[in-house]
């Protein structure tokens, strides 16, 4: 069991002998003889053992017998929260349904959407607690959990209420997004201008008034929302001060990238169909590329995102499950991590950067987690490996010693 130095009257905590990763440089260098002081819940210290700072007591030393140690990981896209599931609907596709036929058998997007708005905040979180479990048991300290599934005023305020309810039913740190702008409900077919006059625009005002929004998201593509659909509900997320990111270029492209871009979004996401251009937009904003491959495997996508593009442009890259019930019924960041590797080539370091540092800044948070260095919340995860390469190669394998959240371990 790890040691908990979260309050301010505790000793401080070195942990020394460990592996460290600290994510702080660009190349990923591993401090192999590394050290952690924390107190009060923030880290202290972290570097080499031999520049440590003396523990005030003896008691306060944990050695790490050589374990690795990364910062915490972050899953910064998915839309956890959500009613019933769409396993059915794989099995059609299976069967050699097409989406089409699905669609029209009432499955998709609008099967989860009547799932979602049957469901109470509390069957809302107790639904989505095993998916959040699963992520906190492989390492995952902080996570985005997009609204999106109630398409209503009311039922979007529900599923972020249950976001937020999840921050408090479990040590982990919850990013909520708005996302009313997924997809056009059923009785408001044909019609996505009343849509967003009636629903998406004033919810995000409510939504935003009861503080429960913390980014704006939108569906930019053919069978969603338009560019300038997207950016009128931009318009009004900045309005209220709100950062945006999008899920864009996913089935085709629509210039969802560079309008994110020219919003200053803190990412935009999947990315199948980005150019050259939409890279060169989004490193001119400092947007991050949120890659999605459980979402690319789940519907056998052939397009693949343009990762040398967003390397020669210097676009972080961040990498996220998309957990969601429709595209990518995935709860494994270390197999997200595998996935990048195998279908898209990130390196490990890629790989680790994407689930730390760069998943923090797609969240806002690079001042707050995401890293391992002095000032910065003790968010740490301790693993029963010596490098990092055994953190993205092993496909179901779970190798988490420990996890500590604000100095806790949980
Ligand atoms: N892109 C996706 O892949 C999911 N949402 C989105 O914007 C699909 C969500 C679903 O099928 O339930
Ligand atoms: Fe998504």
């Amino acid at each position: 069991m790890l040691p908990s130095s979260s309050s301010p009257d505790v000793p401080p905590v070195l942990w020394r002998n460990c592996r460290l990763a600290t994510m702080t440089h660009p190349e990923g260098a591993l401090i192999e003889d590394g050290a952690l002081m924390i107190r009060a819940g923030r880290i202290e210290y972290a570097g080499s053992s031999a520049n440590a700072p003396r523990p005030e007591s003896a008691t306060d030393v944990i050695d790490l017998e050589g374990r690795l140690v990364t910062p915490a990981l972050i899953d910064c896209h998915t839309h956890l929260v959500h009613g019933g599931n769409r396993a059915r609907e794989f099995e059609m596709r299976l069967n050699g349904a097409s989406y089409l036929e699905i669609a029209e058998a009432g499955g998709g997007i609008v099967s989860t959407v009547k799932a979602t708005r049957a469901l109470s905040v509390a069957e809302l979180v107790a639904q989505a607690l095993p998916r959040l479990d699963t992520l906190l048991a492989e390492g995952v300290s902080t996570i985005e959990i997009k609204s999106g599934y109630g398409l209503t005023i009311e039922a979007e305020l529900a599923m972020l209420r249950a976001a937020r309810a999840l921050e408090q039913a479990r040590p982990v740190r919850v990013k909520t997004t708005y996302l009313a702008a997924h997809a056009l409900p059923a009785e408001y077919k044909g019609r996505s201008q009343a849509y967003l006059d009636e629903i998406v625009l004033p919810g995000l005002r409510l939504a935003h008034a009861e503080g429960l929004v913390d980014a704006v998201d939108g569906f930019c593509e053919s069978i969603a929302f338009s560019p300038d659909e997207i950016a009128q509900v931009f318009t009004l997320a900045k309005e209220l001060g709100l950062p945006v990111k999008l899920h864009a270029e996913q089935l085709s492209w629509l210039g969802g990238a560079r309008l994110a871009a020219s919003f200053g979004a803190l990412s935009a996401d999947h990315l199948e169909y980005i150019d050259e251009d939409d890279a060169r937009a989004m490193a001119a904003a400092g947007t991050v590329a949120v890659l999605l491959p459980g979402a690319f495997y789940a519907i056998r996508e052939t397009k693949k995102p343009d990762v040398a593009a967003l390397r020669r442009h210097k676009v972080p890259m961040a990498v996220s499950t998309d957990c969601n019930p429709g595209t990518s019924p995935l709860t494994s960041l270390l197999l997200a991590m595998n996935m990048a590797a195998t279908f898209f080539g990130l390196t490990v370091h890629e790989c680790l950067a994407g689930t730390t540092r760069n998943a923090a800044r797609a969240l806002g948070l690079i001042d707050e987690t995401g890293t391992l260095e002095a000032g910065k919340s003790a968010d740490i995860a301790v693993w029963n490996c010596a490098l990092p390469a055994e953190l993205v190669y092993r496909i179901g394998f779970n190798p988490l010693h420990g996890r500590i959240f604000k100095g806790k371990t949980p």
